[in-house]
Formats: C-alpha cells, sequence, structure tokens
C-alpha cells in the first residue's frame, strides 16, 4: 500500500520524486488542510456579507442564528447552490464561447475553423426548429450558433430554454415547469439566484433551493450545446485506441500536455503538430507528442485519439516526469501550483485564456482569428523548452495501459445499430428487460483528495460491473478508469458478470470493430454529461417509462469542482439518483439535507445520497437498479 493517498502506481513513483525534491504537491497540500473547519464542512458558515463570517452556534444564546438572524437552512441553502452558480457559470461560458466560435466561422470570419460534421449540424438543426431545407450548412450553422447564443441573453421568462426544451422528455419538462425550475435565460437565472441568495434577501430554503434547480438546469443547456456545436466543428466521436497514465510521456520526444475543457485551442494544436513534426527533429527530438489532462484530455481523446496523461489530482505529477516542455491549458481545473512544479524543470506553462493567468506563467493570448499560428506558436515555445530540458532530470514512469474510448452517443449506436439495424436503442432495452443487465450507470466527476485519489472511481466500477452493470463514464472518473488498465476489452473479461459479458460478446461479434469494446464506453469531457442523459431520454421513450423509471444511477465519486455540484443537481431534477462519494456541506442543515437526500425523489424522481465507502455506494447504486426494475415488472 502506498504511503500516499492514491491507487496509481506512476503517481506514486512521481510523489516519491516530489519527495526527494522537496516539492509539495496536492496530497501534502490536502494533508496540511485536516482537520477541517466543522462550521464549513458542514455549510453552516455564511460569508456572504461583511458582517460575517457566521458560524451557527446552537449552544451559545444567539448563536443559533447569523447576525442578520439567518437560520442553519437558510445559509446551508444559500451556500449549496451558489456552488451551483459558480458550476453553471463555468460550463455556460465554455458554450458560449463555443457558439460564439461557431457564429464566426460560419459567417466566413474564422479561416482555420469549418463545419466539420455535417450530419451532427442536421441534427442538431432539425432539434432546435432551424429550417434545413435547401440551404447550405454554413447558413444553418449561423442560425444554430445565433440560437445557442439567444439562450443567453433571453429576458422573457414566459420562453424557454431552447436545448432544453427541444431534448428533455415532455413528462419531464411538464414537472419542470410546473415547480417553475424551467429557465428562459442563462444569464437571467444565473443573476437571479445571487439576487436572492444576497444578504438580507430570500431566507426559504425551499425557495432557494428551487432557485438553484433553475440554474442547473442552465448548466446542462449550456453544457449540451457546448458538446452539440463542438462535434459540428471539430467532428463527433468514433471509437479511437489509445493509452494512458504518465508512460504516455515520451522521453525521446518533445511533449506537450492540453490541459482544461475547451477545445478550441487544443483542436488547433493537435492539428499543427501534425505538419510540425521535422520542427522538433531539428531541435533534436524525434517528433512531437501530445498528451491530455482533465477534460482538454477527454475531448481531445474522443475525437483525435490522444493519449491521457492523468487526471486532475495528479496534474503536476505530469510536470514530475521532467520531460514535459509545455503545459498548454485553457479553462478550469488547472492548478495553480502548476507553476510551481515546473519551477523545478524546464517546464512551460502556457495560458491562453484571458479569464485563466497564473501569476510568472508565460500568458499566451490565444486569438481564434488566427488560431493556426498561434498554436504553431505555443508548439515552437514547446520545441524551445525542449532544447533547456535536463536530461538528468527525466524520469517517467514506464506505465501505460491500453484504452478504448471515443463513445459520442452517434458511436454507441452505431454499434448498437449492428446488432439491431431498426431500433439501435431497443439493444440496451432488451438486454434491461431480460435481466442479463441490471440497468446502467454513468461514473463522472472529479478527483477529491479528502479521499484515495481514484480509489472510489475504480472500486464502485469493478463492483458494479461484477452486478451486470452497464457502465459509461466521463470527465475524470473516466481518466481513473483509463489510467488503471479497466477502458478495455480485457477489463471486460476480468471484471464483468456474466449478464454482462454476454451482452458484450453480442456487440463485440457485430461490431465490426479491430478491438473488443472496453468495460466503460468513455462519453467524453464533463460537459459532455448531456450525451448520457440523451440516452436516458431515448431509453425511457422506448421502454414506454417516464425518465425518474429507467433503471439508471449516476455516481460521482470524488465530487470535487463547483460545476459537480450543479451536474448532481441537474441530474436529480432529471430523476436520476445521485451518489457522491464525499459528504456534502448540507448536513448542517437537517431540513436542506432531507430536502435534497429525500423530499427531492418526491418531486422530480431523482435524490442526492452521501457515501464515502465504495461497498457500501455499490451496494445502494445495485438495490435501487433492482428497486426500479422490479417496479417496472410490477407495472406490466
Ligand atoms: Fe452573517 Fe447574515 Fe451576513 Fe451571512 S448574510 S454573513 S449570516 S450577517
Ligand atoms: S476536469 S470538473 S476535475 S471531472 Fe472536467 Fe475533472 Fe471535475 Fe475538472
Amino acid at each position: 500500500m502506498s504511503e500516499y493517498k492514491t491507487i496509481d502506481v506512476a503517481a506514486t513513483q512521481m510523489l516519491d520524486k516530489a519527495k526527494e525534491i522537496g516539492f509539495l504537491t496536492t496530497f501534502d497540500r490536502a494533508k496540511a488542510q485536516e482537520p477541517r473547519c466543522t462550521f464549513g464542512n458542514t455549510g453552516i458558515c455564511c460569508r456572504i456579507c461583511l458582517q460575517g463570517p457566521c458560524r451557527i452556534l446552537p449552544k451559545k444564546p444567539g448563536g443559533n442564528k447569523g447576525v442578520c438572524g439567518a437560520a442553519d437552512y437558510t445559509i446551508v441553502a444559500r451556500n449549496t447552490v451558489r456552488y451551483i452558480a459558480g458550476g453553471a457559470a463555468a460550463h455556460s461560458d465554455h458554450g458560449r464561447e463555443i457558439a460564439e466560435t461557431l457564429l464566426h466561422t460560419a459567417e466566413g470570419k474564422l479561416k482555420d475553423y469549418q463545419v466539420t460534421d455535417v450530419d451532427k449540424l442536421m441534427y442538431v438543426a432539425k432539434n432546435i426548429g432551424v429550417e434545413t431545407e435547401g440551404r447550405d450548412a454554413n447558413a444553418i450553422a449561423k442560425d444554430v450558433a445565433s440560437a445557442a447564443l439567444a439562450e443567453f441573453g433571453r429576458i422573457n421568462e414566459a420562453e424557454e430554454l431552447t436545448w432544453l426544451k427541444s431534448y428533455a422528455p415532455e413528462n419531464t419538462l411538464n414537472i419542470w415547469r410546473k415547480t417553475t425550475v424551467m429557465p428562459s435565460g442563462i444569464n437571467l437565472s444565473l443573476a437571479k439566484l445571487l439576487h436572492q441568495t444576497h444578504v438580507g434577501n430570500d431566507s426559504d430554503p425551499v425557495n432557494i433551493i428551487f432557485g438553484g434547480l433553475k440554474v442547473a438546469l442552465c448548466d446542462i443547456d449550456g453544457q449540451h450545446l457546448a458538446t452539440d456545436l463542438s462535434d459540428i466543428l471539430f467532428g463527433t466521436g468514433v471509437p479511437v485506441v489509445t493509452e494512458a497514465n504518465l508512460g504516455a510521456i515520451k522521453a525521446d520526444k518533445v511533449n506537450i500536455a492540453v490541459h482544461g475543457h475547451n477545445p478550441l485551442l487544443s483542436q488547433m494544436v493537435v492539428k499543427a503538430a501534425k505538419g510540425m513534426q521535422d520542427e522538433a527533429k531539428a531541435a533534436g527530438a524525434t517528433g512531437i507528442n501530445l498528451v491530455g489532462i482533465c477534460c482538454t484530455g477527454n475531448e481531445v481523446l474522443m475525437r483525435e485519439g490522444v493519449a491521457i496523461a492523468t487526471n486532475f489530482a495528479t496534474q503536476e505529477l505530469a510536470v514530475m516526469t521532467g520531460a514535459m516542455d509545455a503545459m498548454v491549458v485553457d479553462v478550469q481545473c488547472i492548478m495553480p501550483s502548476l507553476r510551481s512544479a515546473a519551477e523545478c524543470f524546464h517546464t512551460k506553462i502556457v495560458t491562453t485564456s484571458p479569464i485563466m493567468k497564473i501569476p510568472g506563467s508565460y500568458h499566451y493570448a490565444f486569438d481564434e482569428a488566427r488560431a493556426m499560428d498561434s498554436a504553431k506558436e505555443i508548439i515552437r515555445l514547446a520545441i524551445d523548452a525542449y532544447k533547456a530540458r535536463d536530461k538528468a532530470k527525466v524520469s517517467i514512469p514506464n506505465i501505460t495501459n491500453k484504452v478504448v474510448a471515443g463513445f459520442s452517443l452517434e458511436a454507441m449506436l452505431n454499434i448498437f445499430k449492428k446488432v439491431n439495424p431498426d431500433n439501435p436503442i431497443r439493444v440496451i432495452a432488451d438486454a434491461i428487460e431480460s435481466g442479463e443487465i441490471k440497468g446502467i450507470a454513468a461514473l463522472i466527476g472529479c478527483n477529491n483528495l479528502k479521499g484515495t485519489h481514484d480509489q472510489n472511481h475504480t472500486a464502485i466500477a469493478q463492483e458494479l460491473a461484477k452486478n451486470d452493470v452497464l457502465l459509461l463514464a466521463g470527465g475524470c472518473s473516466a481518466q481513473a478508469h483509463a489510467l488503471a488498465g479497466m477502458m478495455n476489452g480485457e477489463a471486460v473479461q476480468q471484471y464483468a458478470g456474466e449478464g454482462l459479458k454476454k451482452f458484450y460478446a453480442r456487440l463485440n461479434a457485430a461490431s465490426g470493430l479491430t478491438t473488443d469494446l472496453p468495460l466503460m464506453f468513455h462519453m467524453g469531457s464533463c460537459v459532455d454529461y448531456s450525451r448520457m442523459q440523451v440516452l436516458v431520454n431515448m431509453l425511457a421513450a422506448e421502454m414506454g417509462l417516464d425518465n425518474s423509471e429507467v433503471p439508471y444511477v449516476v455516481s460521482a465519486p470524488e465530487a470535487m469542482s463547483e460545476k459537480a455540484v450543479a451536474i448532481g443537481a441537474w441530474n436529480v431534477a432529471y430523476g436520476n439518483p445521485t451518489h457522491v462519494g464525499v459528504i456534502a456541506p448540507t448536513v448542517g442543515s437537517q431540513l436542506v439535507n432531507d430536502v435534497v437526500t429525500k423530499i427531492a425523489e418526491d418531486v422530480f424522481g431523482g435524490y442526492f445520497f452521501w457515501e464515502p465507502d465504495a461497498a457500501k455506494a455499490s451496494a445502494r447504486l445495485i438495490d435501487i437498479l433492482e428497486e426500479r426494475n422490479w417496479k417496472n415488472v410490477m407495472r406490466k
């Protein structure tokens, strides 16, 4: 057992190296934060106004409320929904940037981008009601991008968000309408929530939570349009075979990591690198090697087959190899400490977004109008850095695992089509109805060093697979499985139960792929979770069920970011039981905790549960699937 809180052997080797050179990593910093403040940990610390921080001190006369009189339930509810606001702002702003780029591409203003996937463009256009008949791709793309941008500025509360309205089933939409959580404009909903939770404003915890759910639905709207429009610009993922873990960094090459979330620059870096191998060779390397970290890594893995170096918690360790020449970062989940890690080596940390700078690192203002030139200039920076690399400091763990990824919903349906050409989604419906598989679990979310890095991701996946649960994966959770060697066909033989093995055998026999399908279908980055929800919507329609009756569960074993809270909240609103592997800061108010873990089920069919223990969490997830199956059989 490692002395560090990780199950990853390559990470352990790099943590040893960090210790040797005296670099304190996020693992050390997580330890230094213990013990955590109980007030903050349970959500009963309020810093919303300058009279704070106020804590709930029930035993002190006057201490059971904040200075303004806010009770525990108000403070907990406000803190929770402000996480959702942060998450939804990040996801939707990402989507807005993609939409602007698609618009300017369609207007002919950006020479380096084009509409790559016309089929996806047509599919999205038809779904959201954009006329396609007799029109060229750029004209349609312009209207689709304009419809996406209109999601942000709408202020007429009678008008609903286009993406939500176009994809969610009618029953679900009606629940949202009745509970007044159906949003109109993204910016409006975000502003309203911040207003609602200002000092001296709403103190009703249920009303505050409903305001939060409205913004959580803006989160999936922004995510969904980001995915659709990225597919249109860069192509929709198809199965790819590649590798994962720090061994994907190559000692003889110029290594560039792309890290963050937004694919606008990283796609260009991938494209540019193909034509610049000779420049790297002239510098003494054998070529250029790209690797991915976090969700930018997932984006270029899905579309380009770029290898995964590592996930969120271990990003500093990619620098620790001494062979990382440049790390190009865009937005979100980028540790400020990367700069200090880079100081121990020759690595260039290149920030590229006007809203994501790290003091002391190299800032290259990325300009979509000259995207390819920007990508080339950044690659040249990496080549220059390579020349300064100290070979004596290089030690790359010799660990990689085979990865089969690239499963957009379209790619999955194409495989199912080989088994059932007339009705591909029936392939899953049949397997559930016959009892061959128990249902589907989405394994998603981040790393959180309150637990052991990647331990619960992998343990829960193994237990669910053993119990014949079909697995979807995304975000850093998907990367955990890939790093651990579980995202390939061999893992099906090793971990799947008999029913799941039979299901896979049928798919493999028909798939036409040169490799067996993996233990989990990697559906992309954390903005791509809408792909999973569309799959569930299709399955519900095919099986004649409400969304909240589908044997489908969601697990975020190491949820960390504000985005994760927003994602969890829209999953609950969609009817999905949602496991979170850390104790949420809602437990400081029994009332709020009960609303999100119990009462939510009566209203939406979905609910949260908190469980840090992997065995207990898996058992409960399996129970939920079995109960939903049993109820579905009884209903017939
Ligand atoms: Fe304290 Fe109320 Fe201000 Fe919060 S809003 S910090 S509870 S006075
Ligand atoms: S990168 S949001 S740590 S999944 Fe999407 Fe990973 Fe979570 Fe960031």
